[in-house]
């Protein structure tokens, strides 16, 4: 325990606590609905923003000073990182952590050499997840950075482009698999387009598709059982992604037969990105049985691009958790903190400072949603707005046994209609803020 020598194990202190070194909501072993609050939030910690964001961004070179790291791509770094992440996740009590496979290990000259690196970087954290317990929530590939993939990967129009992204999730998904990885992520963040012009868009989709039904068989093959998630997200880099929101995602899987083997993971700041609240996209995925994991984060609605700022607000983390809970929770998904601190927080504590605040909003919004469905005025607001449907009419348009000459003989009768009751909005909104 070296690198981070001025924190100890983050510890829950209770909301009264100053500490900004302890949690004030997040107690892990206390019990919410039935299950410990550990149980509900499995948060996860990501190894690109925390252990390899530099705060670069377009106008200017890194910021962060990192003691431990060297700067290089050699493996000794690589290595060397994976201690100063289990220090991280074990101070922070965070039960899992995620992966691309480049930020864990560098991308060697040939893809052999990658493999290889992958290999003894997966050795390295297999040993110090044995030692902390600390699971891997999710792999995934990083199909987007490298030049090759300027086109996309799976729907690149460069063949040689979609084999080496074959063989970079093929290699993933048996590292996930020895690692012990609970779910497996895709998000593509190339495949879509910039101009139509130029774009074969059937053809690319059906490309896609079929990569993720070889995916789905390889996993059969080698044993891997974890959960496929795909992350939608609807712009950046491409203009345009295919797996635009959580509908355009269930569509393109359901049209594809895949929906039997894949569940979404759903980002707060790309729900923003696609015009839509984290709750509208929650409920969507939800309602379809696909909520599978989350990205936590949240943007900045006065920027308007993938800021991936840690999540703070209660009312957002309250909403989260409202539409996780009516949903039955995230297992074997989890909240993982897709979040990076500002190019200006660059010093180590900073990333302390960071992940306490977002599991302390998560706790908080935790308890609040847990108080809000106790006490059960909003849902009996919401049963009682559609209690019209509950009449005989009703009920047999819903189990699909009436016509529309039923409905029509139905308005004969009965004539015209009246305005039925409020939508109460500012009413309910008062209603959320006596809980927060
Ligand atoms: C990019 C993004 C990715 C995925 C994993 O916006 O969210 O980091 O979570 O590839
Ligand atoms: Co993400």
């Amino acid at each position: 325990m070296a690198y981070f020598p001025e924190v100890s194990k983050v510890e829950y202190e209770g909301p009264e606590s100053k500490n900004p070194l302890a949690f004030r909501w997040y107690n892990p072993d206390e019990v919410v609905e039935g299950k410990t609050m550990k149980e509900h939030l499995r948060f996860s910690i990501v190894y690109w923003h925390t252990m390899r964001g530099t705060g670069a961004d377009p106008f200017g070179a890194g910021t962060m000073v990192r003691p431990w790291d060297d700067g290089t791509d050699s493996l000794d770094n690589a290595l060397r990182r994976v201690e100063v992440a289990f220090e991280f996740f074990e101070k922070l009590q965070a039960p899992f952590y995620a992966f691309h496979d480049r930020d864990v290990a560098p991308e060697g000259s040939t893809l052999a050499e990658s493999h290889a690196n992958l290999d003894r970087v997966a050795q390295a954290l297999k040993e110090h997840q044995e030692k902390t317990g600390v699971q891997l929530l999710w792999g995934t590939a990083n199909l987007f950075s490298n030049p090759r993939y300027l086109h996309g990967a799976a729907t690149s129009c460069n063949f040689d482009a979609f084999a080496y992204a074959a063989a970079q999730v093929k290699k993933c998904l048996e590292v996930t698999k020895e690692l012990g990885g609970v779910n497996y992520v895709f998000w593509g963040g190339r495949e879509g387009y910039q101009c139509l012009y130029n774009t074969d868009m059937k053809r690319e989709l059906d490309h896609l598709a079929r990569f993720f039904h070889m995916a789905v068989d390889y996993a059969k093959q080698i044993g891997f059982t974890g959960q496929f998630l795909i992350e939608p997200k609807p712009k950046e880099p491409t203009k345009h992604q295919y797996d635009s929101d959580a509908a355009a995602c269930l569509n393109f899987l359901r049209a594809y037969d895949l929906l039997p083997h894949f569940k979404l993971n759903i980002e707060t700041n790309h729900a923003t990105l696609a015009g839509h609240e984290m709750m509208h996209e929650l409920d969507y995925a939800g309602h379809q049985g696909a909520l599978g994991s989350i990205d936590a984060n949240t943007g900045d609605l006065l920027l308007g691009w993938d800021t991936d700022q840690f999540p703070t607000n209660f009312y957002l983390t309250t909403q989260c958790m409202l539409a996780i809970l009516k949903h039955g929770g995230l297992a074997p998904g989890g909240v993982n903190f897709d979040a990076k601190v500002r190019r200006e927080s660059f010093e180590p504590i900073d990333l302390f400072y960071a992940h306490i605040g977002g599991m302390d909003a998560f706790a908080r919004g935790l308890k609040i949603a847990a108080a809000i469905r106790a006490d059960g005025e909003l849902e009996a607001f919401v049963k009682e707005r559609y209690s019209s449907w509950d009449s005989e009419l009703g009920r047999q348009v819903e189990a699909g046994q009436a016509t529309l000459a039923d409905l029509e003989a139905y308005m004969l009768e009965k004539g015209e209609i009246a305005p039925n009751r409020s939508g109460r909005q500012e009413m309910l909104e008062n209603l959320i803020n006596r809980y927060i």
